[in-house]
């Protein structure tokens, strides 16, 4: 990759499947310790959890892109577990130069402000499995009779899903584990067995159950449900067994295929380029990676070459649950924290994505020592939305029709989080708008319904309640408005009472422009339910051509409420949740809004976004955008057995305010004109007439193939 062909956009790529391997190598040789691969790590080990690439600061990549100074070294970052030492912690360490490491630098003292005790760290693949082996081989016999008579249980057709965070106080490590028939969408068969495990003790074998819920009563552990299901002092709700398809969550259609539904495609290819991390359009450029833990990024965003953002990326996604069951009521899913990154998988072409899409392979290093490819895991396209960016049909005065399809520019990767799928997609329009589209979909959770489960939510099967629950996603906007330094401005209208000028006994409500700099961190932080001026921009020192400040706005799209309460021990670790939008100074020291670690260890938050609001002045300063968007679910019958993506798509936009003269988007090669005096099915004079002889062959598509379902390790 170095060396002759160096692309700009390079300094923002993840690592490659080569540059991982030799941070690893180099690992292993240089910490001086024994390293496990983590696929096969016990809490007692000590192992990399995962490598990714150690992005250049901010000044560095804008010396080498936008002032010719030299290239950044290429740097990893590693990060280590260490369950094998007397002080059991979480090391993060920076590993360069690439691709041959020659230092490795321990900067968690430095990112944190302090060490990262082990028992925040995320759970691994392998300690699920060891706590499944737990149950199976320790808990569970210990009361066969009552699963044997109750489920059926045969030692396979169980499968349990985690809650978290797990506990009430830092260093707990005590989980619900709900349990579910083992079928197809085994999400929505819930038993109604719930069993609390304590896995804190970094030896596997001291691991207990905690205590046990069934059909609503709680038990010590699984010896006295036993005891009292032989005494007949347990109320039984046997479940029918599910068949092995699921019956009603499977999601195999129930109709045949019938006529092919439409396609797009390119009548003379692709109208943008993909190299590398890069994507060019005939107006806008950006470089993409994947963030382990949270997802796409994008860097560098121009248009016609002028940077409009410099980053934009996913920091997290938390959903909160409401249930009359454990597990359900304690659920405070942080993804960032299971990994939003690592877990977007192969797309599926024709409907994840249009058929005739560029695909992308992205490559991860987590829980292993050997980098794993996801094949099209990301996926590009010029999407025509059918419909008009403008348009203008005038029949006063002259005759002419004006107008622009709606085509813009996609990328787009889907991330599967344990039972519900997130479609992550960035879209350029043809006017300088960049929106950033976050859409749910997959299964629901559910508990299982008992008592007053319908306080809580719907009933949507048999024995099955879909939980109430909430969706929020925090963006970080780095914003770069016809330069680095910002301010942010908020215009609004409010009416004033005004005597009619020609009639001054007459009154008229006149609204007016309100004008406000935000000057200060604490005045550019909105809570949730605070009145936001409606139109908040970005503003930069120079100005267009009318004379006012070039600007950026962004508007969100959101349906989010409350995130949780700030009496909750644990929200300081979600506090980004509390404001729909928050600017703040930009630092290194504040790249994220979260934290993995803050899943684990909710009550002494790694990360704590609150704290990033210090009233810092934020007047011509490089400034970044913080943006939580989000719905509520209250899960129904339609929600099986996938919740849809209709309607459950919430956005941020980011639209020019006088940033131009005049909409870019006129300066578009698809603009049609023509007037009442020109025969507008000529090809001279509409381009559109010229489709019927230009594009009217059928598309070759490439074969349908699908890699989704290669290495995956089964939990
Ligand atoms: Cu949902």
């Amino acid at each position: 990759m170095p060396g002759m062909g160096w692309e700009p956009g390079l300094v923002f790529a993840d690592l490659t499947p080569e540059e991982m391997v030799q941070v690893v190598r180099y690992l292993q040789h240089s910490l001086g310790v024994p390293l496990v691969d983590a696929s096969q790590a016990n809490p007692s080990d000590n192992c990399i959890y995962y490598v990714d690439v150690q992005l250049p600061t901010k000044a560095e990549a804008l010396g080498f892109l936008d002032r010719g100074g030299r290239r950044p070294p290429r740097q990893a970052l590693a990060v280590v577990y260490f369950g094998n030492q007397p002080d059991p912690n979480v090391t993060e360490y920076v590993v360069g130069p690439l691709p041959k490491p020659t230092t490795h630098q321990d900067i968690t003292v430095q990112k944190y402000g302090g060490k990262l005790p082990y028992h925040r760290r995320p759970v691994l693949g392998k300690e699920y499995e060891q706590i499944a082996g737990y149950l199976r081989r320790t808990a569970f016999p210990t009361a066969l009779t009552f699963l044997n008579r109750v489920f059926d249980y045969d030692g396979t057709n169980l499968a349990a899903l985690t809650s978290a965070p797990r506990g009430f106080q830092s260093g707990d490590r005590n989980t619900w584990f709900a349990l579910f028939h083992n079928v197809s969408g085994y999400f929505l068969h819930p038993v109604g067995l719930e069993v609390l495990v304590d896995h804190s003790s970094l030896n596997v074998s001291q691991w207990q159950v905690r205590k046990v819920f069934y059909n609503g009563q709680y038990y010590e552990d699984l010896v006295q449900l036993e005891s009292e299901f032989q005494q007949g002092r347990v109320k039984v709700d046997p479940v029918t067994r599910a068949p092995p398809d699921g019956g009603f969550s499977s999601m195999q259609p129930r109709a045949p295929p019938r006529a092919p539904f439409p396609l797009q495609y390119e009548p003379h290819g692709p109208r943008y380029s993909v190299r590398n991390n890069q994507v060019v359009s005939w107006v806008w450029s950006f470089a993409f990676g994947v963030n382990v833990n949270t997802g796409i990024r994008l860097f560098d965003i121009r248009f016609k070459g002028e940077r409009i953002v410099y980053e934009i990326s996913v920091q997290d996604a938390m959903s909160v649950y409401g249930s009359n069951c454990p597990g359900g009521m304690s659920t405070r899913y942080m993804d960032g924290s299971f990994g939003i990154g690592r877990f977007t998988y192969p797309l599926v072409r024709g409907v994840d994505c249009p058929y005739s899409a560029t695909y992308v392979d992205t490559h991860y290093l987590v829980e292993t020592e050997t980098p794993e490819m996801h094949k099209n895991s990301i996926c590009i396209f010029e999407q025509n939305s059918g419909s008009p960016l403008r348009r203008h049909y005038s029949n006063l005065q002259s005759l002419y029709y004006g107008g622009l399809t709606n085509s813009a520019l996609v990328l787009r990767s889907i991330a599967t989080l344990g039972n519900y799928d997130y479609v992550w997609d960035f879209i350029f329009y043809q006017n300088g708008a960049i929106e950033a589209k976050v859409q749910a979909t997959g299964y629901m959770t559910s508990s299982f319904l008992y008592g007053d489960g319908l306080d809580y939510g719907n009933r949507v099967g048999d024995r099955t309640l879909g939980t109430v629950h909430t969706h929020s996603i925090n963006y970080k906007v780095d914003l770069d408005v016809g330069g680095v330094n910002n301010t942010v401005v908020a215009h609004d209208m409010a009416f004033e009472s005004v005597q009619a000028p020609w009639s001054p006994e007459h009154q008229i409500q006149r609204p007016r422009l309100t004008k406000a700099v935000l000057d200060t961190e604490d005045k550019a932080a909105f809570r949730l339910h605070s009145n936001m001026p409606r139109y908040i921009y970005f503003a930069a020192n120079g100005e267009n051509k009318w004379g006012h400040q070039r600007g950026y706005r962004i508007q969100i799209v959101s349906f989010a409420g409350k995130h949780l309460p700030e009496t909750s021990l644990m929200e300081r670790a979600i506090s980004w949740g509390r404001y729909k939008l928050a600017v703040t100074k930009r630092k290194e020291e504040e790249p994220t809004s979260s934290s993995i670690y803050n899943q684990n260890d909710p009550w002494t938050p790694t990360v704590a976004f609150a704290d990033f609001i210090n009233n810092e002045t934020i007047v011509n300063e490089d400034l970044v955008a913080w943006i939580t968007t989000g719905f509520l679910h209250i899960p129904h019958a339609e929600d099986i057995p996938n919740t849809v993506t209709v309607g459950n798509g919430v956005s941020i936009f980011l639209r020019p305010y006088n940033y131009y003269d005049i909409d870019p988007s006129i300066y578009s090669p698809d603009g049609v004109f023509f007037t009442s005096e020109q025969d507008s099915s000529v090809c001279e004079v509409n381009h559109i007439a010229c489709l019927s002889k230009s594009a009217s062959c059928l598309p070759i598509l490439p074969p349908f193939t699908y890699d989704g379902f290669q290495n995956l390790t089964r939990l």
